[in-house]
This record gives structure tokens, sequence and C-alpha cells, in this order.
């Protein structure tokens, strides 16, 4: 691969920011909390003992400030391991091309990622207003499949590949997990599980309103292989961040309890708590 890119790859604004996230390096810091709804993002600033930086555009808002003495950044990628895509490969840009001259730096920097999100339990015993750590990751979406010389298998992916019945879809599947060296902050969270990530909410989840999903016991059978919970980015970000060499871990607000037809429609109170449980253990 050439070292020098061309203006249609690394896309720019006319500021030289990414094109997407409206940013420039300055703008971000090492740690990075990512969530999927704009709206969570001054729910996390507002604990900041100073915001430096406000900017946005589409889905994509990003405050940075300092919290105890340390700069830190919150930022939403909207819905979706697409949108997962764009905020991996722009935030990776900021730290290790040189977006002036579009070369790669000789030095490597390592962001350390924590997504932030709500989910979706599938085993009975996982309830509503509770976070669930995210150690292994099955990805439905097929995102990583896109992306020359990933692999990642264990103990957990073996188990799925060798048991999971719909052939259609098994050529999509790929599998990651949590980044070891960060995954002690949250040590103490009510449940460690393992989640399985969709390119939909509906049909995707097994979801049926006026239309048929695959399979009437696709819960089950998913819980049956491991999986305790769904939603829809962690496997990109998970997956893209050994790929880039970041450090990523996931905790997600569980706000359904699929097996027992429960949503907790008012999750702000868990939420509020999620926000302060994360920041305490990452910038403590
Ligand atoms: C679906 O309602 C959205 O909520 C979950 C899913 O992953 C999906 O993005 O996460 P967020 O609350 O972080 O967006
Ligand atoms: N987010 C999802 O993707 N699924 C759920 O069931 C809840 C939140």
């Amino acid at each position: 691969m050439l070292n020098k890119l061309a203006a249609s790859e690394l896309v720019l604004n006319g500021d030289g920011s990414v094109y997407h996230l409206n940013l420039l390096p300055e703008d971000i810091a090492g740690k990075i909390i990512l969530v999927g709804d704009p709206d969570r993002v001054p729910k996390v600033s507002e604990y900041f003992d100073k915001i430096e930086i406000k900017k946005n555009k589409r889905e994509f808002y990003t405050h940075t400030g300092i919290l105890r003495g340390e700069r830190i950044t919150v930022m939403s990628s909207g819905i979706g391991t697409e949108n997962i895509d764009i905020v991996m490969n722009e935030l990776d840009a900021l730290v290790n091309i040189d977006l002036k001259n579009k070369e790669f730096k000789s030095e490597h920097t390592s962001l350390e990622l924590f997504r932030l999100g709500t989910c979706g339990s599938v085993n009975p015993d996982v309830e509503v207003d509770q976070m669930l750590v995210t150690q292994n990751v099955v990805g439905l979406d097929g995102l990583l499949r896109f992306y020359a010389d990933y692999e990642f298998e264990n103990s957990f992916s073996r188990n799925f590949m060798a048991k999971f019945p719909y052939e259609n879809i098994k050529g999509m599947l790929y599998f990651s997990d949590w980044a070891e060296d960060i995954s002690d902050y949250y040590q103490d969270a009510k449940y460690h599980g393992n989640t399985a990530t969709f390119p939909g909410f509906y049909a995707p989840q097994g979801r049926q309103l006026r239309l048929k999903a695959l399979d009437d016991r696709f819960l089950e059978t998913l819980n049956d292989l491991g999986v305790s919970n769904f939603e829809m980015e962690t496997s990109a970000i998970y997956g893209l961040s050994k790929l880039l060499g970041h450090k990523a871990l996931t905790v997600n607000n569980v706000i359904a309890n699929r097996r027992r037809g429960e949503f907790a429609s008012d999750h702000h109170a868990s939420e509020k708590k999620m926000i302060e449980w994360v920041l305490e253990r990452i910038i403590p």
C-alpha cells in the first residue's frame, strides 16, 4: 500500500478536520467514551470539571474536557456498526495519520475506548436497569468481513460456530473480545457476558411486529450458544480496535429483558448510575 493517501480516501473538511466527525487531532483525548444516543453526550460531560470542546456533524456529537485533572472525550456514534466503521477509522486517523501530508505516522498511538450503551438481555436471569460488561462478542453485522487480515477465535467463538444453526448467515459472523488490559476497570459490574451485535433492531434481533423473523426460537438458540445480550455496535468497536491497535471495553445498561417481555421505558436513573460508575472507574 502507498504511504501517501489520496484526498478521496482520507476525506477531510476545508479546515483539515476529519470529514464525518468534524474533528482535529487536538480535539480528542486518549480516553474516549462512545455512546450511541447524541442526547447521552451532555449527560456524561456534565460531570467534567471543564468542557473545552464541543463539536458536531450529523449524529456525531463530541465533547472534550477535563475530569479530575485528566483529559477525556465523550462522543456519540448514532446507531449501528456502519457508523462505528466511520467513528473508528476517523478516530484512528486523528492519532495515527498526519492529516496535513496524509502520511502514516511512524509512532503508533493507542486509544482507550469505552462504549456506554443500552442493550436487551436474552438470558432470562439478566435483569433490566443493571449493567452488563461485554467479554466476548459475536458480530452478525458482517462489517469485519470486509477487512483483510481479520482473524479471531477463542473457545466462545469455536463453540458458537460449531453449533450456530442458521447456515444462510453463518458466513457473515465474526468474533472479538474485550481489551484485557483495561477490563479490570469493570471487575465489580453486576454482569459480565457475551454480546451479539446485529445489523438491525427488529427481525435481526428476533423481534416480530408485522413481519416474521427467521426463527421463533432465535433468542433461546443464541442464549443456548452463550449469548447474554443483544445490541448494535460492540462487535465493530472490539474488532476494529484489535485491527487498529486500540483498546475497547463495553458496558451496556440492560433496558429490555427479551425472554420475560420486560422493557424499562424510563431508564434515566439506571443510565445516570452507569455514567457515574464508569467515570469513577476510568478516571478514579
Ligand atoms: C437501539 O435502540 C440502539 O440502542 C443501543 C443499540 O446498540 C442501538 O444503537 O445502544 P445505544 O443506546 O448506545 O444507541
Ligand atoms: N438496544 C438493542 O439493540 N436492543 C435492545 O433490545 C435494546 C437496546
